[in-house]
């Protein structure tokens, strides 16, 4: 590890790990305290920005809640602290007896990596590759797989992801997205303002609840929750029925055309706006403001991902700004470059993989998080029969908790990789501390920028807590315990390393092309030979190397463009740039050139959801059982969340109890006052919370906000649960029926007051 200086004068370059964005900070140490933090100005695309929760990172730093000791269960459920020799021998044992048994491929891998954190998630594909694990999942697969697959079909892969260039673009629209307080792009606060206080801009807003950012809408179209697949299929018809089309563009540049007109074709405006509760005037003004615009950049997330019809959402939202031609200009959306994938890897043309006992998609290698307990508990005989799951807690983030922990206690071995004790750790066999993100080398793959792509790498701040060790670490030592690699094995790069990078370069495509086992293990076998070579504490940084090598072998001319004249320039770059780089410079063209269709086209016909657009003229309304008259949107951003990175209550400084929020009408008619508590049941579970009171929300709409419900040590030792755990209430029944991502926004419920 690099000697840490804690000299309190010296401002530390690092980011924050609480949203994708990652906005470079500077810290302040006091020991082994934040003391202070600040925006970082040298960072590439954060530039000084940071929102108000990067401020608080000591909590997460100087948690109470750090695991300082691998832990194993002993039968009567407790944990006891065990070395770290015994926890790696032993759980390589077990695991491998479980391959040796059933094989490789029932050993289940979720997570890899966090908000802040994919460095260990790579080195972590090398202990799966010595299982031989092949199913794998992390939280995209609970929002992001069903627009991957819809990216796929429109532009010829799932990597060909688009990036919306808000900081241009004259229209500016957020489907089920609230980036005041969810960011999702770099500065969002400054440039949503912008956006509002310039005349010639405006900014739309799909959303049920009067958001932060669509208090700002010049256009807030406010639908009834679930129902913007009807809205966003008026939103196009509009366009073709008004002829707003981009006429020159579609003949040039798609396919598909008449199909999916034969569809619209389908959609009666009037009905369909009166589904979706918003008024046809101001859809159609939408689409004619959309169609007349020099750019338009849009921007969906969660409020239509985990809702009704969310693949189909995808598709719709994308279609709006290829139709008007809002694509490969300043402005508009952009196929970026990628530093490394996010998925489980398998980024083929579609989804051909399907899970082995319930059958489900694998988009972009993972298995949908809805569904996991189904491939647990089981008879079948290839169910998941192990897990590793490593910075993530899925016993608290998948729907239906309970279920999950059922899933959890049902599996011969479970081991959990985390810096705290979270509640997926209280599920395990082996838990094993891991040295937090300040404490080690760290990154993310979070590499969303067009044109100028930034990659950062951080440093560590400071040295491990006692009893912690970085994943790279931890992953070597079972890659070596499960016999993987031999001393032999690596030999020959030993020996290229010592004659410099050259050489060494030579070496290893020599080596692993001839040994595909080794190619598997590649980060591991990087940061044994070509590690040692690197200045100290930089070993682990040789993975790096590895990944700044096929960055510039994918987009040779786009990283010279940056500066760059190869790879090994590239990566002396990134270790020389304490507040990351621009490793990719794109022309608009580039985006043209990404397309991966053979034909260069977009194709704007999906046929696995041209029926599903085609029913929404005759699918009935939902029955609205008695029984449970709200919907409730379970998981909401707010400025006092952060997934469940934060474990410490005291960080929040408003919403302490995680309020349910509720129209004034709804709360007259049950006879609920402010800070009253209410008991909120759904077929799945019942939970207690305080309410709010707010005319942001619709009547029959209520929310609750995400990531919290977890619990936290007192000073006294004592733990003690703050807010509502949401996933208590979500049935994982309740998911697209294609990419199977779960409608956590959408979940039936009803509220009762709970007696003073
Ligand atoms: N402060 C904070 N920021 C975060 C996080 C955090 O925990 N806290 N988490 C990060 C993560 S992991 C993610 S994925 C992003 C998510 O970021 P967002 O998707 O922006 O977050 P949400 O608030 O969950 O949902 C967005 C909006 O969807 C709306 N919505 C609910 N139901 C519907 C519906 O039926 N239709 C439509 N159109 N909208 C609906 C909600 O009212 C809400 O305003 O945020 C990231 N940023
Ligand atoms: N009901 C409902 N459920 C939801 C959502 C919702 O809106 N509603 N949102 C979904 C979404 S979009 C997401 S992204 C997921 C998020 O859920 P998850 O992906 O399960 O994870 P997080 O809550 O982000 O927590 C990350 C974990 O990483 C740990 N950690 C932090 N730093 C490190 C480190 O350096 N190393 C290791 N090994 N671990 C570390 C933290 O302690 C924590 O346990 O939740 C999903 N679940
Ligand atoms: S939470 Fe996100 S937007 Fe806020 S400072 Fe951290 S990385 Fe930046
Ligand atoms: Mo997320």
């Amino acid at each position: 590890m690099a000697p840490t200086d804690t000299d309190p004068d010296i401002w530390h370059t690092t980011a924050c790990i609480l949203c994708s964005i990652n906005c470079g900070i500077e810290v302040k140490l006091d020991g082994g305290r934040f003391a202070r933090i600040r925006g970082d100005k040298a960072h590439p695309t954060s530039q000084g920005y940071t929102c108000e929760k990067a401020l608080r990172l000591d909590h997460y730093q100087s948690s109470r809640d750090r695991l300082t000791s691998p832990l194993r269960r002993r039968a009567d459920g407790t944990f006891e602290e065990i070395d770290w020799d015994t926890a790696i021998t032993e759980i390589a044992e077990r695991l491998a007896h479980v391959r040796d048994t059933h094989g490789g491929e029932t050993i289940f891998y979720y997570g890899g990596g966090g908000q802040g954190n994919h460095l260990g998630g790579g080195f972590g594909a090398a202990t799966r590759a010595a299982l031989g694990s092949t199913y794998s999942s992390n939280a995209l697969a609970q929002e992001k797989t069903g627009e991957f697959w819809v990216d796929g079909q429109l532009f010829g892969r799932p990597r060909c992801h688009t990036t919306p260039d808000l900081d241009h673009a004259e229209v500016a629209v957020f489907v089920g997205k609230n980036p005041w307080q969810s960011h999702g792009f770099p500065r969002a606060r400054t440039i949503r303002k912008a956006i509002a206080n310039d005349p010639g801009r405006t900014m739309i807003v799909i959303d049920p609840r009067r958001s932060e950012t669509a208090e700002l809408a010049d256009l807030h179209l406010q639908v009834r929750p679930g129902t913007d697949a009807w809205c966003l299929a008026a939103l196009l018809t509009v366009l073709v029925e008004e002829d707003l089309l981009d006429h020159a563009f579609l003949d040039k540049h798609i396919r598909g055309l008449d199909e999916l007109l034969a569809a619209l074709g389908t959609v009666d405006i009037a009905a369909a706006c009166a589904r979706a509760g918003v008024d046809e005037a101001l859809v159609r003004d939408a689409a004619r403001r959309i169609a007349a615009a020099g750019s338009v950049a849009i921007l969906e997330d969660l409020g239509i991902q985990q809702a009704p019809h969310s693949t189909l959402n995808s598709y719709l939202e994308k279609l709006l700004f290829v139709l008007t031609g809002n694509f490969a200009k300043p402005g508009t959306m952009n196929i970026h470059t990628r530093m490394a994938s996010l998925g489980g890897g398998g980024g083929g043309r579609g989804a051909t993989r399907v899970s082995p006992v319930t059958g489900s998609r694998i988009i972009t290698g993972l298995v949908s998080g809805a569904v996991i307990p189904d491939e647990i508990l089981t008879d079948h005989p290839n169910r998941f029969r192990a897990m590793v799951i490593e910075s993530a807690n899925p016993a608290h983030s998948l729907p239906d908790s309970a279920r999950m922990r059922e899933a959890l206690a049902a599996l011969d071995t479970v081991v959990v990789i985390d810096v705290a004790f979270t509640e997926t750790a209280r599920c395990a066999d082996y838990v094993l501390p891991a040295a937090s993100q300040y404490e080690k080398w760290e990154a993310t793959f979070f590499t969303l920028e067009f044109p100028g792509n930034a990659f950062h790498l951080r440093r560590p701040l400071l040295e491990p807590l006692p009893g912690t060790l970085p994943e790279p670490e931890i992953h070597r030592r079972l890659v070596r315990a499960l016999g993987a690699i031999t001393d032999a094995d690596l030999d020959p790069l030993h020996e290229a390393a010592a004659n410099g990078r050259v050489a060494y370069a030579d070496a290893f495509l020599r080596v692993l092309g001839e040994r595909p086992d080794l190619a598997r293990l590649a980060p591991v076998v990087l940061y044994e030979t070509l590690g040692p070579t690197l200045p100290d504490g930089e070993a682990v940084t040789a993975a790096v190397w590895g990944l700044a090598q096929t960055c510039f072998l994918a987009y040779p001319e786009s990283v010279r463009r940056a500066g760059f004249a190869d790879g090994n320039a590239l990566f002396d770059a990134i270790l020389a740039s304490p507040s990351g780089v621009v490793f990719t410079l794109d022309e608009f063209a580039d985006t043209w050139r990404r397309i991966d269709h053979a034909d260069g086209r977009i194709n704007v016909a999906v046929d696995d959801l041209l029926p599903e657009l085609r029913g929404l003229a005759t699918e009935p309304e939902p029955a609205i059982v008695d029984e449970y008259p709200f919907v409730l949107s379970a998981g909401e951003r707010r400025s006092s969340t952060a997934n469940t990175i934060y474990r410490d209550p005291t960080w929040r400084k408003k919403d302490a109890d995680g309020a349910l929020r509720m129209s004034p009408a709804d709360a007259t008619r049950i006879g609920i006052e402010r800070g009253e508590r209410v008991c909120v049941t759904t077929k799945r579970g019942a939970v207690e919370a305080v309410v709010e009171i707010t005319d942001t929300m619709q009547p029959g709409h209520i929310s609750l906000p995400n990531g919290l419900g977890i619990d936290y040590p007192e000073a006294d030792g004592g733990r003690v649960r703050h807010g509502v755990p949401t996933n208590e209430l979500t049935a994982s029944e309740d998911r697209d029926w294609f990419a199977g991502t779960p409608w956590h926004k959408h979940v039936r419920a009803r509220v009762e007051l709970v007696p003073a």
